[in-house]
């Protein structure tokens, strides 16, 4: 059903202190930052292998991540996995009685259009389902 891991999310209350640990202690390269306004977020990614960690800072309180670092303070938040078509993915998973967050692809980080599953159908973990845009 998927290529592989696209991401893994990791919410932060500090990017520039949380790019620092993984860039200099850990090694990884910084690779895009964005702030996706849609989704309350300022993102960064960072290469690891075939795939990305993306670290994830809230715009504001109110906001996802934001109420996400209220409840359980900074750790890993979502895993993300990635697909050439989401469309048939989504209706795969409709299929199997699996609960969708969004019915309908939306546009995330670099273009890409993504759409989470409820973390109820996924055993706990939030789950997004990323189609990367062209050339990514
Ligand atoms: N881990 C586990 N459970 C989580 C969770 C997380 N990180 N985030 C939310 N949940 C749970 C909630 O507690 C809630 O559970 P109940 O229904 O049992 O109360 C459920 O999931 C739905 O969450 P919600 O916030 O009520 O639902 P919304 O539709 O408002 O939002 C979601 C859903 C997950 C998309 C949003 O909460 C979110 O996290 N948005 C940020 C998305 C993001 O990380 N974007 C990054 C850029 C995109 C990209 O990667 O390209």
């Amino acid at each position: 059903m998927f290529g592989r891991i696209d991401h893994i999310g990791v919410a932060v209350e500090d990017l520039d202190q949380a790019v620092t640990l993984y860039r200099d202690v850990l090694g990884m390269r910084e690779q895009h930052r964005e702030t996706v306004e849609d989704q309350g977020v300022d993102a960064v990614l960072l290469e690891i292998g075939e795939g990305h960690l993306e670290l994830l800072s809230p715009l504001g309180e109110g906001g996802a991540v934001g109420k996400f670092l209220k409840r359980n303070g900074p750790g890993l938040h979502h895993v993300a996995y990635q697909t050439d078509d989401i469309d048939t993915r989504l209706g795969e998973l409709r299929g199997q009685g699996v609960r969708l967050l969004d019915e309908e692809p939306r546009i995330g980080i670099r273009g890409s259009r993504v759409a989470f599953v409820h973390p109820k159908s996924t055993g706990g973990v939030l789950t997004e389902i990323v189609e990367p845009a062209e050339g990514h």
